[in-house]
């Protein structure tokens, strides 16, 4: 009998169970020691594959998507992100590409409310103090962050995520204001005061987080220009990605003290971030792990085997992008 389960490519190491349903579902070719694949590696292991299943770490830009082979028929990432992803150059190639929303929403939002209090708060100044045993003191006036709780939280791209990010601030007694490409139902705006562009919200943020996909159009966003835009003293976090922000000028408004302090997952060029960063003390600092819980790396997992599972049998997948 013939073989029928699609050959997967999968780049990265995922998870126990998620591997486990591969290799039930699929004949999927692993990655054990998860090294990140060179662009040559991945064209080459993706010989006489039906499939790639890759996570954000793999570029598919167009000319790599041009150097598949004929039979990858569908590219499942492990992300919701797919800005590593030319969607137009798969669409060219019949290539059926999807990603994973929902299921990381509560995750990213934890790590967003996790950055503000943690930069709001001085938590990467607080913790070097103990772990290099150099509190030496107590003080009235010793360690002041600012508070969280009541302020103003702006929000970029009021998608899945941002929606959480905001229903958790409200616990926080926080008056959440967003920019969107469009204004949302009020029943999910659940009282959230909608800007129509960026400019008019800047001014009402004293804490500013990143929700909107990486694309040409939100390619440093968060400029020079925007920064001054912002409250004295105001907290930008950022959990979308890292090309969305000016890193020079983010650099330069930390330094200045315009802006109080940042609380920052994601980078331009990860992991090699630039080194500005790591230099100030008003940064709180994270490696990209917005969606790093067991519990949603495994449903990221199996939300892209349900669209890969979808495809070979001929169904439309649930995240299909292109
Ligand atoms: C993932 C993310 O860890 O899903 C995304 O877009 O940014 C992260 O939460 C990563 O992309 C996995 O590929």
């Amino acid at each position: 009998m013939q073989e029928s389960r699609p050959v997967v490519l999968v780049t990265r190491k995922l998870p126990d169970a998620v591997e486990e349903r591969l290799r039930r579902e699929c004949r999927p070719r692993l990655n054990p020691q998860d090294r990140v694949y060179t662009t040559e590696e991945l064209i080459d292991l993706a010989q006489g594959a039906d499939a790639i299943l890759p996570s954000h770490t793999e570029q598919l830009n167009a000319s790599v998507i041009g150097s598949l082979p004929d039979s990858v028929r569908a590219i499942c990432s492990f992300s919701v992100g797919y800005d590593h992803i030319d969607l137009q150059a798969a669409r060219e190639r019949g290539i059926v590409v999807t990603n994973t929303p929902d299921v990381l929403s509560d995750a990213t939002a934890e790590i967003a409310l996790l950055l503000m209090l943690g930069a709001a708060r001085r938590a990467h100044e607080g913790a070097q103090l103990i772990r290099t045993a150099t509190w030496r003191e107590w003080s009235p006036t010793y360690q002041l962050g600012i508070q969280v709780t009541g302020k103003r939280l702006g929000i970029v791209g009021m998608g899945r995520v941002g929606q959480v990010v905001a229903k958790r601030a409200r616990g926080f007694d926080m008056e959440v204001h967003y920019h969107n490409r469009s204004r949302i139902a009020p029943d999910l705006e659940a009282g959230a005061i909608y800007h129509a562009t960026l400019e008019d919200l800047l001014p009402h943020s004293d804490f500013l987080s990143i929700h909107c996909p990486a694309t040409p159009d939100t390619r440093h966003l968060l400029n020079a220009e925007r920064i001054a835009l912002l409250p004295d003293g105001a907290v930008v976090v950022n959990t979308a990605r890292g090309a969305v922000v000016d890193d020079d000028a983010l650099i330069h408004a930390l330094i200045s003290g315009k802006l109080f302090a940042a609380g920052l997952d994601v980078f331009n060029n990860e992991p090699n971030i630039h080194p500005g960063y790591r230099e100030l003390p008003n940064t709180f600092l994270l490696p990209h792990i917005g969606s790093a819980t067991r519990e949603t790396r495994d449903a990221m997992g199996f939300r892209a085997l349900d669209n890969l599972s979808a495809i070979f049998s001929g169904r439309e997948p649930r995240d299909r992008l292109n």
